[in-house]
């Protein structure tokens, strides 16, 4: 078939393993986390947002438990994850 070939992927399209390359479908996330008390904690919450959006850019003030994320995730989504590891979690 003379048109086969316009169902193929174009070479190296998959390099970045995702479909959307060069469109970040993201958005800024603000929650106030409670429960964090260390440094510890602070790269625990960071983990959890990272496991639910690996390309997460975190920012975390343990003085005041103020999280800014900037992801793919949902806000509901990720007061859920934190939550279930122990900690409170409210969008902000
Ligand atoms: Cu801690």
């Amino acid at each position: 078939m003379r048109l086969r070939r316009l169902a193929d992927p174009a070479p190296g399209a998959q390099l970045t393993g995702t479909s959307r390359s060069g469109k970040a479908d993201t958005t800024m996330v603000t929650l106030n986390v409670t429960g964090m008390t260390c440094d510890g904690c602070v790269k625990a919450v960071e983990r959890i947002i990272k496991a639910q959006d690996p390309q997460a850019n975190v920012t975390i003030d343990l003085g005041s438990g103020r999280v800014d994320a900037t992801t793919s995730a949902t806000p509901a989504a990720l007061v859920e994850a934190i939550e279930a590891a122990g900690f409170g979690a409210k969008a902000a």
